[in-house]
Order: C-alpha cells, then structure tokens, then sequence
C-alpha cells in the first residue's frame, strides 16, 4: 500500500517524507527547478510489537510497513502535475499544508489551501469523466450496448456530484460501481489525511488549529492532523533520554510523526496481525476484513495454497500468560479458524499448512 504526498510548493512536503521514511532527501528553501520524485518506506510504530520483542527475544523484529511518495509541489491551477503513474496509483494522499510562516511565500493559509488542493483534486476528476463520456456517448450512438450504457449512467450520476463540489470518496457506491471506476484511478476517490505543518513555535496550538480546520475539510475518509516538520527533525536527531527531555520540554509525549505514522497506516485502511518466535517478531499490514488464507499468503504464497488451518489468539491474552501458548491452550484462548475467518487487529496467527512436494 502506498500513500503519496501532495501539496502546495514548499510546503515541507520532502521534509515530512524524510520523517516518515528515515530517509535524508535534500530540501530547499528556495525553488531548486528539479521535480523530482522520491519513493520509499516508512515504519509503522507499534507499542505492542516492542512488547512482545520483549517477551521473546527474538533474533530479528519487524515493524509493519507503507509506502510513500513524494513528488514536486502542486500550485494552483497546476494538476497537470499529478499526473503521474506512482501518484495516480497511490492508495491514499498525504496533504502537507502550510501554517509557518515564510517571508518568501507570503501569510500562511491552511483553510485555503485545503479548499484549493480538494477543487483541484475534483476538477482532475471532473476533465477524466468529461473525455470518457464524450467517447461513450460516440459510442453508444452508433450501438447501444448495455455495458456502455450502465457505465455512462454511473458516470453521469458522478459528475453531478463532482459538480456540486463532492469528492468521489464521499460518494456512496455498490461493489460493482466501485470495480468499475477503479480503473480511473480517480483522485478525489482516495483517502485524503489534510496534514498542517505548524511553525515550530505553535505546537502547543497544533490541537486548537486542528479544530478550527474540522468543517473545511470534508469528512468522509478525511483525517485532519498536525506536525511541525522541522521540530521533529530535530527530535528524530536525538536519542533516549535526550530525546525524552526534549520532547517534554516541547510539552509532547511522543514525536508528533509517530502518530502520522500510525494515522497514515490507517487511513490505508490497513490493521496489523502478530507472527511471533525465537527467530522473528514480526507485524504484518493486512487490509480491514482481511481472511485469514489471504493473511497467510501476506507471509508467503505457498503457506496460502497449502493452508490447513490458522491457530489464533489475542495479544492482550498472550502478554497475560507472559508469552506461554501452553497457558493459552490450557485456557482454551488459543484457537483454530478456517480460512474464511476474518482476522482482526491486534491477534497473533500461527499458520498451519502443507504443501505437497
Ligand atoms: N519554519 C519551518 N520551516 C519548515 C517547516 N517544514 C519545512 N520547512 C522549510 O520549508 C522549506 C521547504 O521544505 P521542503 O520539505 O523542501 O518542501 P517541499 O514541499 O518538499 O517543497 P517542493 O518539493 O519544492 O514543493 C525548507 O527550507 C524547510 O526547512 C516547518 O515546520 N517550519
Ligand atoms: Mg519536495
């Protein structure tokens, strides 16, 4: 799964996905005349796979994972820019929206921005249903045939919305309308997480300005967040206590990208099951709903074919017996599900499968 970065130029675009990945991408204050595209991988943190590294000690840990992209900024009028195939094919849209200050790009505008960003999201819709229309329209005229005709009526009925200024993520659709515009790839049908990127000397206001931004942005599969990219650069620089006091001084418990982070991973729709043992704990993103063969086949597609069954206990009842599945069983907390089992959030699965030589 992929979330892809957009905003405004000079935003703190490249800054935030340097926090969110690890990585140590060049930023510039000023305009450096490259777009460049950068792609990487951000860790999801998660107290309770720290939890059970400590109960197993295991040789390797791995944290659950996304992608992210980072591309040039996107001025107004300018979306032209977003057409590009690792951006039209990223699953949500991580908007960078700029509350610092900077004499260069003149009063910051979060509640503007946010609208600009949305209407340019829904006019690149809007020019793609257009185009597909006009050719359906051609079509139907010289033959009428009844697939053409229902997916002229569902676009018809979209346009409508994109019209009244409604993103095509609020819209409700059956499975079969939805398969037959997931191949547009359009934008205003992604998850959007509007992120406000607050002058260092505001966090303490982050919440509050967060708040007042509640009724821009439109709610449905909209999250609305704050961080201060460049304290945070700051923070990530530190270690252990250092980095505690810091951060107290700063009147925050954690970094504030921890809690993008786990935001993000979220908005993707995505939830966490446990592997766990000597060799590796490990977290694995599955979608919301995921079936237990197809979160066999996360692991490795040969556990998926030759799934038998799929052992399942909670997390909380696993930290409870101190990490002991003898205890689970005796408490009969340990147990066996069928490859349709939908496996939730938090369970540790140990998969039992057999695959003929
Ligand atoms: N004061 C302040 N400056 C910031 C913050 N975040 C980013 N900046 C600065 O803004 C400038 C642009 O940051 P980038 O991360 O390169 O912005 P960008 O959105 O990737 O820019 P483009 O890719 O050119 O559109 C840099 O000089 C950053 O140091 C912030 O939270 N506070
Ligand atoms: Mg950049």
């Amino acid at each position: 799964m992929k979330i892809g970065l957009v905003g405004l130029p000079k935003s703190g675009k490249t800054t935030l996905f340097n926090l969110l990945t690890g990585s140590s991408v060049a930023t510039a204050r000023y305009d450096t005349g490259r777009a460049e595209l950068h792609t990487g991988v951000a860790r999801v943190p998660d107290p309770r796979v720290d939890v059970l590294r400590s109960l197993f000690n295991p040789k390797k840990t791995t944290y659950a994972s996304f992608e992210v992209v980072d591309l040039a900024g996107i001025a107004k009028g300018e979306r032209a820019g977003l057409e590009t195939k690792e951006f039209r094919n990223a699953d949500a849209l991580l908007h960078v929206v700029r509350a610092f200050a900077d004499e260069a790009l003149g009063a910051a505008d979060p509640r503007r921005d946010i609208g600009d960003l949305e209407t340019e999201l829904l006019l690149a819709d809007l020019e793609v249903v257009e185009r597909r229309l006009e050719r359906l329209e051609a079509s139907i005229g010289k033959q009428r045939k009844e697939p053409e005709i229902k997916e002229r009526d569902l676009l018809v009925r979209i346009k409508a919305g994109l019209e009244s200024e409604r993103p095509l993520r609020a819209e409700t659709l059956t499975a079969d309308e939805d398969k037959l515009l997931r191949g547009f790839t359009f934008l205003s049908a992604k998850p959007i997480f509007h992120i406000v990127n607050l002058d260092e000397k505001a966090i303490a206001d982050g919440e509050r300005v967060v708040e007042g931004l509640r009724g821009t942005a439109r709610r449905v599969r909209t999250s609305l967040g704050w961080v201060s990219a460049v304290i945070e650069t700051e923070i990530a620089r530190l270690e252990g206590e250092e980095q505690q006091a810091f951060l107290a001084d700063l009147g925050l418990a954690e970094p504030a990208i921890r809690r993008v982070l786990r935001e993000c991973y979220a908005l993707l729709g995505l939830v966490s099951f446990f592997t766990v043992g000597e060799d590796e704990v490990r977290a694995w993103p599955i979608p919301e709903g995921t079936r237990a063969q197809d979160a066999a086949g996360v692991v490795h597609s040969d556990i998926a074919r030759g799934f038998i069954r799929a052992e399942v206990n909670g997390y909380d009842e696993l930290v409870a017996a101190g990490g002991a599945f003898a205890d689970l069983r005796a408490k009969g907390q340990l147990r066996l599900e069928g490859k349709d089992y939908i496996v939730r959030d938090g369970e540790v699965c140990h998969f039992r499968f057999n695959v003929a030589k």
